[in-house]
């Protein structure tokens, strides 16, 4: 169960950010609005959000998930990848720790974004990406070792469409994971029920289930469809001005 959530509402400087995406410049006003909205979600599934303030000097920071990984009560602030995005961890620490976290720390040269840590109960998937390096995931795969945890790494490098590991895959729990088309996915995962998502759905593979929920982005039907088929309670929420900043659902909270 989790109960707890820490966010980062876009600040004035959202559309700075890094991104491949040719959708367009996001609108601030809708991007806060949909902000708002995924908060009011989460209060649904039952969590205290705890709001930082914007920092304008990093554009990116609304994309909380990327800075840390949580499970339990270990936290591993991240190294993250993109060198804009490196002072983004100012002040996670002390703040985890204030949440009677404990806290550890990936170091130089090792690079990690939380968007490719995928957690599936006590193993952990994560993914070599532009972001995470290997040096980056033998380091979070030790500390996580130590916390009595395994991990297996994907290697998303050569997969063009994906920023990170969880932009084509989530785990739903109950031994499932949505996964996109394209994504390689390791003998290892053939033990789990593998849910396909459309090639035209790609950006809706990310999802995150809370509690008992699952949220999912508005407007990708088939998906609703196969979730609610399955038995799960979907929270559609609308992430236009997000995707357009390369931004899925899970990155937009850090969840423990
Ligand atoms: C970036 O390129 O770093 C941001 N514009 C998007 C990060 C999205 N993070 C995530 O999916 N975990």
């Amino acid at each position: 169960m989790f109960t707890r959530a820490i966010v980062r509402p876009p600040g004035a400087s959202y559309a700075a950010g890094l991104t491949s995406s040719t959708e367009g410049v996001p609108d601030l006003g809708r991007a806060i609005a949909q902000h708002h909205e995924y908060c009011n979600a989460l209060r649904e599934c039952g969590l205290s959000v705890h709001a930082l303030q914007p920092d304008e000097r990093y554009p990116d920071g609304t994309f909380v998930e990327d800075t840390a990984v949580i499970s339990g009560a270990m936290a591993v602030v991240t190294r993250p990848g993109a060198p804009s995005r490196e002072g983004e961890i100012q002040g996670l620490a002390a703040l985890l720790q204030g949440f009677g976290l404990s806290v550890e720390e990936i170091t130089a040269p090792g690079s990690v974004d939380g968007g490719d840590i995928c957690q599936i109960e006590k193993h952990f998937l994560i993914g070599l990406s532009h972001r995470t390096n290997a040096e980056g995931a033998r380091q979070l795969a030790r500390i996580l070792e130590r916390y009595g945890y395994s991990s297996s790494e994907i290697d998303i490098r050569n997969n063009k469409a994906l920023l990170h590991l969880k932009s084509g895959l989530s785990y739903l729990g109950e031994n499932r994971l949505l996964v996109v088309p394209d994504l390689i996915v390791p003998e290892q995962l053939s033990r789990y029920q593998l849910i396909s998502v459309s090639a035209e759905e790609g950006y809706a593979a990310n999802c995150v289930r809370i509690n008992d929920r699952v949220l999912v982005a508005a407007g990708y039907p088939r998906l609703s469809a196969s979730l609610e088929r399955l038995g799960y309670s979907a929270l559609a929420l609308p992430m236009s001005e997000f995707r357009k900043m390369d931004g899925g659902l899970s990155c937009l909270s850090l969840r423990f």
